[in-house]
């Protein structure tokens, strides 16, 4: 039983944050575990009308059999400006500095919020964890800017950490306008009341009708909205995002909090962030045991969920449980509950897809990720569609393909569902979807290796190498790295030949020289292209072929590159979109490859 609190907790400059407090019934001295969110604390946190926390605490952000066993009291926050609580809301409010020139931002928020709970929560042993999922995983990383003493943890899951390179706003300069909706709902009311519409079933065809992404949202009136309207005004990596970007602030800062990264091997909205803080954090880790990484074989924010499968793909074991009970547990109990042992948990706990085993490892990555020596077995495109990890031997060579902006690829089959979570919806696991539908387009390239004879294992970041050309003044390219099933898999015939992505990611190539100043491109000009997919632990087992597809749109989850150079696709105007005829080269002189992160036995 708990007891159900509603707090209005004081913050500097007399601003109010709406706060739920749960707290055991009984005997307590508990620790405190905080959640500060833009999705309702009210909703989070009252499920259903009981006195038991379990139900009351299922869904988004709560590892409730942690939370309930282990005798926490739960501590969930509207953050400023978002339903119960004051203030005006920003999107990920930037920490204050250039992009934030007011005195508070959610790392004051947090301190101010630890302090009050430490000084009126007589229940508590004075120790505050906070985790969190998304942009509830941005919360726990923003508090450990000047952090509150009292915080003795931080547990950041799928973090949103850099908006524009990898994480829900754009991949390498292409603007996720699927994301248009979220915009719309989390910016244009308090309780985000107002809700997107359309008119159509198919969001293929709302985007392509629209034309630019800039068009369809001053269709709904969106320059009304503040972030929105800095979104359109910076397209390319100006201070605007990289002042905002987690890993780069927490590199500058002292770690002073114990945290574990908590990241999803198929996650379809922050892919980039968990990675990136912990390659920015670990080196100041120099007694070892302060930053701890998770890698599981799960959608964006399941391992709170069930985990034994991801779609069609099956683990064998539930893994997600094992996370909270193996992992999370003891984790959490070492620096908030009086007495606890110290956990044993390996610095990188890493699930290893294929072979399906969980993996204790001293380091991520296993192997070299970028700029490798030979070790990193390059799997070079050939002819005849082929792939291998020799290079190619004929002095010339390419594959063309028309990219059609009036026709764009769909990343999914059609009808294309929004990008959300209601009932029926299966946005989370696209990622999973068989790349057989594509494989069979005109304006998608494959290329495919021999049947494997002997295990490939690889550890890391894949780093794409396209020596590529467009027709046109400007193209995006997207790659994506595919585990092929043997045609015949007894124990789940629909796996037989299934065609399975472990890793996708698109550039836009006008940033191919530069993230901040874009630049047309020469036409018809072999051109080097570069840029990492997301990280792997995988094996391609034998009997499995490795697959990669090459096509320049990925839509309507990416706006359509015009294939001519503007100044801002955002306003991109329907006369720019044209076709263009791209090439992809294969040959001694001009080869392009994946360079795998391969981890030799
Ligand atoms: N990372 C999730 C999200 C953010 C922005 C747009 C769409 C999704 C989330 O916080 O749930």
């Amino acid at each position: 039983y708990y007891t159900f609190l509603y707090f209005i907790i004081s913050m500097r400059y007399f601003f109010k944050l709406h706060t739920v407090i749960l707290i055991p019934k009984g005997p307590t001295h508990s620790c405190m575990l905080l959640t500060r969110t833009p999705y309702n604390a009210k909703d989070l946190t009252s499920h259903v009308h009981s006195g038991h926390l379990g139900p009351m605490l299922q869904g988004y952000d709560n590892a409730t059999d942690v939370i309930v066993e282990d005798g926490y009291i739960r501590v969930v926050q509207d953050v400023r400006g978002k339903y119960g609580s004051e203030g005006d809301y920003v999107m990920n409010r930037p920490l204050h500095g250039p992009q934030n020139p007011t005195p508070v931002d959610d790392s004051t928020d947090t301190y101010d919020t630890i302090d009050w709970l430490v000084k009126n929560v007589p229940e508590s042993n004075g120790k505050v964890g906070t985790l969190g999922i998304s942009y509830d995983g941005f919360e726990p990383l923003m508090a450990l800017v000047n952090p509150h003493p009292a915080l003795k943890v931080a547990v950041p899951m799928n973090p949103m950490v850099d908006g524009w390179m990898g994480d829900d706003w754009f991949h390498n300069g292409a603007f996720r306008e699927q994301n248009i909706s979220y915009i719309y709902e989390q910016v244009a009311s308090r309780e985000n009341s107002i809700k997107w519409w359309s008119n159509y079933h198919d969001e293929y065809d709302l985007f392509v009708q629209a034309g630019s992404a800039g068009e369809l949202g001053h269709r709904y009136g969106m320059e009304q909205l503040g972030f929105w309207s800095k979104m359109i005004a910076h397209p390319a990596y100006d201070a605007f995002w990289s002042d905002q970007a987690l890993d780069k602030i927490l590199a500058a800062q002292p770690l002073q909090v114990p945290v574990m990264l908590v990241h999803s091997l198929w996650d379809a909205e922050d892919s980039y962030g968990a990675l990136a803080v912990y390659s920015a954090i670990k080196p100041k880790d120099t007694r070892g045991d302060m930053v701890k990484l998770v890698l599981g074989p799960w959608y964006h924010g399941q391992e709170i969920e069930e985990g034994s499968a991801l779609g069609v793909v099956r683990f064998g074991t539930d893994t997600a449980k094992y996370f909270r009970e193996q992992v999370l547990r003891p984790f959490l109990a070492q620096y908030l509950k009086d007495g606890a042992p110290k956990a044993d948990i390996a610095p990188v706990t890493a699930f290893e897809t294929g072979t399906n085993q969980w993996r204790r490892l001293d380091r991520w990555p296993l192997a070299c990720e970028s700029g490798c020596p030979a070790t990193s077995r390059a799997l070079y495109l050939q002819p005849d569609q082929k792939l291998a990890f020799t290079r190619p031997v004929a002095r010339a060579g390419y594959a063309e393909y028309i990219s059609d902006p009036g026709r764009p690829t769909p990343y999914r089959a059609r009808p294309i569902q929004p990008a959300g979570y209601e009932p029926g919806q299966t946005w989370s696991i696209w990622l999973v979807d068989d790349q057989r539908e594509p494989s069979g387009r005109t304006d998608v390239l494959t290329f495919t290796t021999d049947v494997l004879t002997a295990p490939v294992k690889i550890s890391g970041r894949p780093e794409v190498h396209l020596i590529a050309s467009p027709s046109g003044t400007d193209s995006d390219w997207v790659v994506k790295l595919i585990d092929v099933y043997p045609d015949q898999v007894a124990p789940q015939a629909e796996m037989g030949g299934y065609q399975l992505a472990v890793g996708m990611d698109i550039m836009r190539g006008r940033y191919r020289e530069s993230f901040v100043n874009p630049k047309p491109i020469e036409p018809n000009k072999p051109l080097p292209y570069r840029f990492s997919l997301p990280a792997n632990n995988h094996v391609f087992l034998p009997g499995h072929r490795i697959m990669v597809q090459v096509q320049s749109s990925w839509f309507p989850l990416y706006d359509r590159n015009p294939q001519t150079y503007v100044p801002n696709i955002f306003f991109a105007k329907p006369a720019d979109y044209r076709k263009a005829t791209q090439r992809i080269y294969f040959s001694s002189v001009d080869a392009s490859y994946v360079a795998l992160p391969v981890v030799e036995n």
